[in-house]
């Protein structure tokens, strides 16, 4: 118990020690515990080619796409390296995540050697390192991004599942939500029923599925990423499916189902996974799900930043909606930050600061350690302001305001 009134002149510090304490759910990744080997990423090449990072490069570069995803990764890495770290100074933010990296680990940032880094990496157990990512990014839990129609990812949870305690499962859905077309014959493949105009039987058999899958993973929630198109009610096997196959089951079992709107496939294509772009969305169709469903529970964001605003009036309406991060393309300090305060402004602490979208288990260093440098920021103003109201705090509110934005409100909303 600390019941102590904190002062202004401490409040910088006694902030900074709880965000240093308080142990993050990462609810949105997309790492995978060491016993999903070739699909668990990390060191100094996986971050130099993360597709944020080769999408920059391209800005520099006249080099043919095909040619570049050709090379072996390491060689992939050394261009990128070159390019975007010693042609250029690395200001982005992506690039700045590796020094931060870096930098944690206790490497020399300023050799600029990425042998070295490499031999440093070459060194290290993936097992303990693991951990100590963990410790040094004060993330506890990790939320992965599991999708049974990814051939590699359906063979480890076939054969063997997930044994780390650490790592939670999401059960992703793109492929049965945005293109049925194709994935129905999978099903069929998989000993599901269904045919291709989705018919009742097929209903029955998506949701056998989903059931099936979601005990599997033991998925805390189901998700997809929907294009800024995305409408609801939609007269569509996408709509139709959310409606008759995902809501019901979600309700069945207790999950919440998490939309995350405004990614727009293939802008282009011969990027590969750094081609998709960003589109404005229609917030409506949230409001639409959240209303229609009391008695189910959305995770909700949205990557457009102009969609941003109408979302937090959303989640002042509706209860059984969470926003949660900044996601992908907002995930910059200036909008971070912008955001934040909004978000706070106009939910108090009840919504998800932040997630990290890590693809590469090290990324999770530098994405909370710069966004919990602006909480920092966002928590000195506001609390300053109640200070200089009169109000008075305690290092004890102020922990149990940060532990409920940093993971609580989570769990309270998944029901666990
Ligand atoms: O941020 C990213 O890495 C994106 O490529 C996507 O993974 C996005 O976050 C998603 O989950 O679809
Ligand atoms: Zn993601």
């Amino acid at each position: 118990m600390n019941n102590e009134r904190v002062s202004a002149q401490d409040l910088q510090t006694v902030l900074g020690e709880v965000l240093a304490c308080t142990p993050i759910t990462d609810i949105h990744t997309h790492i995978y515990p060491a016993e999903f080997k070739e699909l668990s990423l990390w060191g100094i090449d996986e971050l130099l080619t993360y597709h944020y990072l080769v999408a920059e490069f391209f800005r520099f570069s006249d080099m043919a796409y095909d040619d570049f995803y050709s090379l072996p990764k390491g060689r992939q890495a050394e261009l990128v390296w070159a390019t975007l770290f010693v042609d250029n100074s690395p200001v982005s933010e992506a690039a700045r995540g590796v020094l931060t990296i870096l930098e944690k680990l206790g490497l020399d940032v300023a050799n600029r050697d990425l042998q070295s880094y490499r031999a440093y990496f070459a060194a290290m157990d993936r097992r303990d390192y693991i951990g100590k990512v963990l410790e040094i990014s004060g993330v506890n839990e990790i939320v992965m991004t599991n999708d049974p129609f990814d051939r590699t990812e359906r063979e480890y949870w076939e054969k063997q599942g997930n044994s780390d305690t650490r790592f939670k499962a999401v059960l992703r859905l793109d492929p049965l939500l945005n293109d049925y077309a194709n994935s129905w014959r999978q099903l069929v493949e998989w000993g599901y029923a269904v045919e291709a105009t989705m018919n009742e039987q097929s209903i029955g058999e998506i949701r056998r599925f989903l059931r099936d899958w979601i005990g599997k993973l033991d998925a805390l929630y189901l998700a997809a990423s929907l294009p800024p198109e995305f409408a609801y009610p939609e007269d569509s096997l996408r709509g139709k499916c959310i409606r008759e196959c995902i809501l019901p089951v979600c309700k069945e079992l207790g999950r919440p189902f998490a939309l995350m709107v405004g990614a727009k496939p293939a802008v282009n294509a011969k990027l590969r996974v750094a081609g998709w772009g960003a589109g404005r969305a229609n917030a409506t169709a949230v409001e639409n799900l959240c209303r229609e469903n009391p008695d189910n529970k959305f995770l909700v964001t949205m990557l457009s930043r102009e969609n941003q605003h109408e979302l937090c009036v959303l989640a002042r309406k509706f209860r059984n909606m969470l926003l949660f991060g900044c996601w992908w393309f907002l995930n910059n300090p200036v909008i971070i930050e912008d955001m934040t305060r909004m978000r706070m402004e106009m939910l108090g602490f009840s919504f998800v600061p932040q997630h990290s979208d890590a693809r590469v288990i090290d990324q999770l260093i530098y994405k909370w350690c710069h966004s919990k440098a602006i909480m920092h920021k966002v928590l000195f103003d506001k609390y300053s302001d109640l200070l200089a109201s009169g109000w008075h705090l305690t290092r004890d509110e102020i922990t149990r305001d940060v532990e409920n934005w940093l993971g609580k409100t989570f769990w309270r909303f998944i029901g666990r």
